[in-house]
């Protein structure tokens, strides 16, 4: 048998992504399988970086029980960061480049000295250079927002874009700490990094892992978001949206 076209369903997964179009699922479909789909999502970032972009980070998708609730697949999923999703902090970005945008509030990492594969992280303040809040803007390409686990890889786990807050020296505790997400000075969300798979330093160890299965050691210098804490909430246009995380402070866009 003839596996799947994996050029082809990047193609189509890059096509919606850059015109703003929902498409129709693909996995079941397809045939594609998770394994499949990581390699839908390597195509998708070869597409990006042959266009100039460069591989900047890597992001957790689903690593809090509300996110796995919100969309209905209960597996920890990883993504790849360019580049060009970054929006400066209280940056504006584009409602109408999106198809049906959502935000959430995350904890990001600066990474320094990552283990050799197949290691443990070990001393989390080695590993990682500064903490920040961060808002994720996710676009899945599918329609009505909804898919299977392969569905959402292939989209590179519905990444579009993230800001990122000021950089803090790792603190002492990561694994208790208020999280909100107000939109137009109104609380959207409340919840606690404890959420993040009961501490967001795990969300490093799964990230090493996962990713290290299809061949992605993450490297000095790369960003990594460790999940929604709380669920993501739709981008309405004009809005302005802030991320607060306890300690670490606040990240924040507005919509055009
Ligand atoms: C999938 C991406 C999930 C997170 O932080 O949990 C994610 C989705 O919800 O569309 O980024
Ligand atoms: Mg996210």
């Amino acid at each position: 048998m003839i596996g799947p076209d994996i050029a082809g369903i990047a193609e189509k997964l890059g096509v919606a992504a850059a015109t703003a179009t929902a498409i129709p699922q693909l996995a079941a479909e397809t045939g594609l399988d998770v394994d499949a789909a990581y390699g839908v999502q390597a195509a998708l970032l070869q597409r990006r970086v042959d266009a100039g972009e460069r591989l900047v980070g890597l992001k957790m998708g689903l690593t809090s029980r509300v996110k796995m609730a919100q969309v209905g697949v209960d597996e920890v999923i990883w993504g790849r960061l360019t580049n060009t999703m970054r929006v400066p902090d209280g940056g504006v970005v584009d409602r109408a480049a999106y198809i049906h945008p959502r935000v959430e509030p995350e904890v990001a990492f600066l990474l320094d000295r990552l283990p050799e594969p197949g290691e443990p992280v070990g001393d989390f303040a080695s590993a990682v250079r500064a903490v920040a809040p961060a808002i994720e803007l996710i676009d899945s390409r599918y329609a009505d927002f909804r898919f299977s686990l392969p569905d959402v890889i292939a989209d590179n786990t519905s990444a579009a874009a993230f800001v990122i807050g000021p950089w803090s020296p790792v603190p002492a505790g990561l694994d208790n700490l208020g999280v909100l997400l107000e939109v137009d000075g109104r609380v959207a969300q409340v919840g606690s990094t404890a959420a993040i798979l009961g501490d967001p330093r795990r969300a490093l160890d799964e990230g090493i892992r996962l990713a290290g299965r299809h061949g992605v050691r993450l490297e000095s210098g790369w960003v990594f978001l460790a999940g929604a804490a709380t669920a993501a909430v739709p981008l309405r246009p004009g809005a302005h949206v802030r991320a607060v995380v306890e300690k670490l402070g606040t990240a924040s866009l507005r919509a055009s």
